[in-house]
């Protein structure tokens, strides 16, 4: 099979590359990346001059460059990670949110529309749900739940849903979304809260915790999100909505203060800063669908993931640093645009 990911140099989907090249080594893989901010051809270097893999610079608003790119591969699947990510900036500036999140996936299903794929899947977030009171435990999010967002970046990503559901009742496009909760793991972006703690925590500087830090997230290993989209594409129904988590609820200040321990960091690093507008009281996912229809359970117990993590992120610390001090942009911008990439 050919395969068309895009967003493979950000977090989620180097990840997802990572762990497709090795299950499916017979499959090509097409990684198209504008390789924005977010993304970094360094995290995905090892695969780069693989003769199953090729990685083309390039924006999925560019309908011209997605022509070229289904007529010479005729990708049988396209699993679209690309995406502007972080809430912040998308309340500081929402307009990129809207180009990528948006026309970006219009223009996808335009293309996979007049050449035809197999499966169109699309990498959502259960943040469309928009968010739970904190004092309603028994309440979870379901694939029922109405959509109802809060922020630029959640109301663009539903939009984007919206529109995949649209041409799959109108031009019976074979489709397909997945909504997860919180990932962490290897290759986190470090404006996150996970990474970001932990590379400040290293650099002795202040841990800023949203309002009072009491705000819940269900973190789930970035790699059982991978095994759960794998499974969506491959044996998911047509059509279908399947939400990804795995009961694994923490509020943001248990999560930092583990940080610490872990790092052996003062609790006094913790800083308590202005909160975040609109900020979501908590998400919660129901994942009974996916368990029940495809079989998934999240394989990675919290406490195992986030000792990984830590470890991680000691371990590749140049890997951090060069993004703190820019130097991976200079190789990103070093790359070609449009057209197959093997080597830095
Ligand atoms: P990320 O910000 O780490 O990576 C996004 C990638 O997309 C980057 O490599 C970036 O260069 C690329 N990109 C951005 N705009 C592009 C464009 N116009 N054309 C081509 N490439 C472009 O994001 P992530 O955390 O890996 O998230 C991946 C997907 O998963 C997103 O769709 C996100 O909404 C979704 N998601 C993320 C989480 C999470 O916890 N991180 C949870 C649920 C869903
Ligand atoms: O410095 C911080 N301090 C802090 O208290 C940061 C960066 C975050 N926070 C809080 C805000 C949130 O309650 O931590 C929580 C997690 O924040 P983020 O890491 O920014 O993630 P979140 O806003 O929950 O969104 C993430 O999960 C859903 C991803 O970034 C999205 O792409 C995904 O769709």
């Amino acid at each position: 099979m050919n395969v068309l990911v895009t967003g493979g140099a950000g977090f989620i989907g180097s990840n997802y590359v990572y762990y497709h090249h090795e299950k499916y080594p017979e499959d090509h893989l097409i990684c198209l990346d504008k390789l924005t901010y977010a993304g970094n051809i360094s995290t995905i270097e090892p695969l780069l001059g693989q003769k199953n893999f090729t990685f083309v610079k390039g924006d999925i608003c560019d309908r011209t460059l997605l022509k070229e790119l289904f007529k010479e591969w005729k990708p049988d699947v396209v699993i679209n990670f690309a995406a502007e990510s972080h809430v912040d900036r998308s309340i500081h500036n929402p307009s990129v949110f809207l180009e990528t999140n948006i026309l970006g996936t219009a223009a996808l299903l335009d293309t996979c529309r007049t050449y035809g794929v197999k499966r169109y899947h699309q990498v959502s977030t259960d943040e469309v749900y928009g968010d739970l009171p904190l004092d309603r435990p028994d309440l979870f999010f379901t694939e029922e739940t109405p959509i109802h967002t809060s922020s630029p970046y959640s109301s663009s990503k539903a939009s984007a849903d919206l529109l995949v559901m649209a041409y799959h009742r109108t031009y019976q496009l074979p489709v397909s979304i997945s909504r997860c909760s919180n990932n962490y793991g290897p290759y986190h972006f470090p404006e996150k809260l996970i990474p970001l703690m932990i590379v400040h925590a290293l650099k002795d500087q202040e841990l800023p915790v949203y309002g009072e830090g009491l705000n819940v997230r269900d973190w789930l290993y970035v790699e059982d999100h991978c095994k759960a989209i794998d499974l969506v594409v491959r044996n998911g129904r047509e059509g279908e909505v399947y939400n990804i988590g795995g009961h694994n609820e923490m509020k943001n200040i248990e999560i930092v203060e583990l940080i610490c321990e872990k790092l052996g960091t003062s609790k006094e690093r913790i800083t308590y800063v202005p909160d975040r507008l609109g900020h979501d009281l908590r998400y919660a996912i129901d994942p009974t669908k996916i368990h029940t229809e495809l079989g998934w359970l999240p394989e990675t117990k919290f406490a195992d993931g986030i000792e990984k993590t830590v470890q991680w992120y000691l371990d590749h610390r140049s890997w951090w640093e060069n993004i703190l001090n820019g130097d991976y942009q200079k190789k990103n911008e070093s790359i070609p645009a449009g057209k197959g990439c093997s080597t830095v």
